[in-house]
């Protein structure tokens, strides 16, 4: 009887454990808007501000690894769902194509107050840039980011 006690409490704290562990990645998953802090462009990798995210401060040619992100195998080029512009006095591009070619889409500084974030970028966001594109489906197609 004994061991059988002793087995069932195993389960019991591996249920436990398991229920920890879910509680454990769920702040990853649910990452958030706050993230994006003040002087820097912001991109995730599902809508809302959630999932994998990476910040910029100046242009970048290639969208690079996400700097935070669950899941592996996987990069912030053409991954990118929602994003925010947090630089004051800066416009930020995100283009289709690395090294700013292609169309885009500018938004301004949250400071500016104006047309800063999109927490959906596949029913469009933004200004058109090189284009009338800002309408378009822009989710998991940005591979370059110019701060200006
Ligand atoms: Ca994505
Ligand atoms: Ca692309």
């Amino acid at each position: 009887m004994k061991s059988i006690r002793r087995t069932v409490t195993g389960v019991a704290a591996g249920a436990l454990l398991a229920g920890g562990m879910v509680a454990f990645t769920a702040p990853s998953a649910s990452a958030n808007i706050e993230q994006c802090t003040s002087g820097h462009a912001c991109a995730w990798g599902e809508n809302t501000y959630t999932g994998c995210f990476t910040d910029f401060t100046v242009s970048n040619s290639v969208m690079g690894d996400w700097e935070a992100c669950s899941r592996s195998g996987i990069t912030a080029n053409n991954g990118a769902n929602s994003v925010k512009n947090y630089i004051s006095g800066r416009n930020v591009t995100w283009y289709e194509e690395t090294n700013y070619n292609g169309v885009g889409i500018r938004f301004q500084s949250q400071q500016s107050g104006a047309n800063y974030q999109d927490p959906k970028l596949s029913n469009g966001g933004g200004t058109g840039v090189g284009g009338n594109v800002a309408g378009q489906n822009w989710q998991d197609r940005i591979s370059s980011v110019r701060v200006s």
